[in-house]
């Protein structure tokens, strides 16, 4: 929020024009539900891309279940590509029609 120079990034040269540090857009990465993906391995999916615990990925995982939709994590844009690609690439292994998909926030 504020224009003072900042303490980790200033560099203390002086420069004509302040070189720009720009804020990651971020995207939600998100799982969507479907009728036959087993409720075991999205808890996985969840604690092993999303470095969620069992408790908070199964909490997840239903709120999917139940809603159609839930967020997994909020990443600058090419985390949540990778982790999308990560998922996707697994679930299709397992033969399993999860779907994950990232979104603008
Ligand atoms: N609806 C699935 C079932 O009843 C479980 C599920 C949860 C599937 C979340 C996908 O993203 C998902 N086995």
């Amino acid at each position: 929020m504020s224009n003072a120079p900042d303490r980790k990034t200033d560099t203390g040269l002086k420069e004509k024009t302040r070189p720009k540090v720009e804020k990651p857009r971020l995207y939600k990465v998100l799982l969507l539900n479907d009728d036959y993906t087993p409720m075991d391995f999205v808890v996985h999916v969840l604690q092993r891309f999303f470095n969620k615990g069992r408790e908070e990925a199964t909490r997840i995982m239903l709120t999917v279940h139940y809603k159609g939709v839930g967020v997994c994590g909020v990443y600058p844009r090419e985390v949540a590509e990778t982790k999308v690609n990560q998922v996707m690439d697994l679930a299709r292994r397992h033969e399993h029609p999860l779907q994950c998909i990232m979104e603008r926030e």
